[in-house]
């Protein structure tokens, strides 16, 4: 018999490595209640729900349409009842009851707040949220409370760091770096990476992976740590040695860590330097005034400096490829590329390297696009991770 063809299907893939997210998200009205639910999920450490609301959250922040009916979800991969529910409620009342009573709920109100600040995780937010905390004032004032250096930071620079980081503040920072690098080895590589490299106006942080040769000074990062220290612009630092148990191949589920050497920073930003920059790079920059003739500097309260998170990552040339794939992110894009891996392909991805188990063998990359080719996916850009 000769039935017609039927008509070509598109399908979605479940993973987010196999879609291209950009930042235009055409589903933010669904996307930011999901997101909001999930990480609720997360702190009631609800695995199951949070996936689910992190993979239907995902799929929409990848679709070139906006939702516009419940009919238009049909066919789609990662979405069931609960998912679907919220969505329903938005496409019929603009909002999620859901959403609504999350956002007025105390104990989430809390832990949103005491994570926000840097060195402040869940187990910490809970117990201060468990004695009767409920601002950062009284958590300050507290006579009775411990408090690391990593949170006497947090608290020290609490404004600065809530303010999101903006690429002309990145691309200042990188310059910093890169100079203090090329000063100590001209042939290392400095790489910004995490959302910034997925294209992003604005980050919590600055990532960046420094390729060296693999016979490079083990002292290297600290030298770097010491000059910004030297040059006053170091405001904190978490220096965290590598660890050479190369690969926990047993490790089925993603975690962001690796065996890196790496240092986490809180760098002291000249205002004035973002700003000229920003300056020398339009046609304006003559206008600039200059010192000659001018009034003697009037010493004013106005902090000309900016408090920025900046990771720091020494990764060995030979692993950078996969070292970059992992930092680049997005956490969910990262998260999707190790389960296609684990799933479909039979084989374990981290950010030192990809061990295929059937033939028993570790599959060396130079670039992102060798390993993509080694999964079978297509290449997808940075900029297409946003998931
Ligand atoms: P943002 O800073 O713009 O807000 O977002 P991001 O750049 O995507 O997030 P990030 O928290 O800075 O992390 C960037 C990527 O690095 C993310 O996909 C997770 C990944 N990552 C690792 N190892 C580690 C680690 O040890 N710590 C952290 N924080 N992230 C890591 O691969
Ligand atoms: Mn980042
Ligand atoms: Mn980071």
């Amino acid at each position: 018999s000769n039935s017609p063809l039927p008509p070509p299907v598109v399908t979605i893939s479940q993973y987010a490595c196999q879609r291209r997210s950009t930042l235009n998200n055409r589903n933010k009205i669904f996307t930011d209640a999901l997101e909001i639910l999930a990480e609720n999920f997360e702190f009631n450490e609800n695995e199951s729900a949070y996936v689910a609301f992190a993979r239907a959250t995902s799929l929409l922040k990848s679709l070139p349409y906006t939702i516009s009916k419940m009919a238009a979800l049909d066919g789609l991969p990662c979405f069931g009842d609960q998912t679907r529910a919220i969505i329903e409620e938005i496409l019929e009342d603009g909002v999620s009851s859901k959403v609504d009573d999350l956002l007025c709920d105390e104990k989430y109100k809390a832990r949103k707040l005491f994570t926000s600040v840097f060195g402040v995780g869940l187990k910490t937010a809970d117990k201060w949220y468990g004695q009767g905390f409920r601002t950062l004032e009284a958590v300050k004032a507290s006579k009775d409370l411990k408090f690391t250096k990593m949170q006497k930071a947090g608290f020290l620079y609490y404004e600065d760091i809530n303010n999101a980081v903006t690429r002309p503040e990145a691309e200042a920072v990188a310059q910093i770096i890169e100079t203090i690098v090329h000063n100590y080895a001209p042939d290392a590589i400095v790489t910004l990476t995490g959302g910034f490299r997925r294209g992003k106006e604005t980050g919590h942080d600055v990532d960046f992976l420094i390729s060296c040769p693999e016979t490079m000074d083990e002292n290297f990062l600290r030298k770097i740590v010491n000059k910004l220290d030297f040059r006053g612009l170091l405001l904190y630092y978490d220096m965290v040695e590598a660890t050479f148990e190369k690969r926990k191949l047993s490790s089925q589920k993603y975690d962001a860590m690796d065996h890196f050497q790496k240092c986490f920073l809180i760098l002291k930003l000249n205002k004035a330097l973002v700003k000229n920059r920003v300056l020398s790079m339009s046609s304006v920059s003559a206008a600039r005034p200059t010192d000659e003739g001018a009034e003697p500097e009037v010493k004013t309260q106005i902090k000309d400096w900016k408090a920025i998170r900046v990771d720091l990552v020494i990764v060995p040339t030979q692993q950078f490829a996969y070292a970059l794939l992992g930092w680049t992110g997005s956490r969910q894009f990262e998260r999707d590329l190790r389960r296609y891996t684990n799933h479909e392909k039979s084989m374990i991805l981290d950010n030192h390297g990809l061990y295929d188990r059937k033939k028993k063998i570790f599959l060396n990359a130079k670039t992102e696009e060798e390993i993509f080719a080694h999964l079978d996916l297509e290449y997808i850009e940075p900029w297409e991770r946003n998931a």
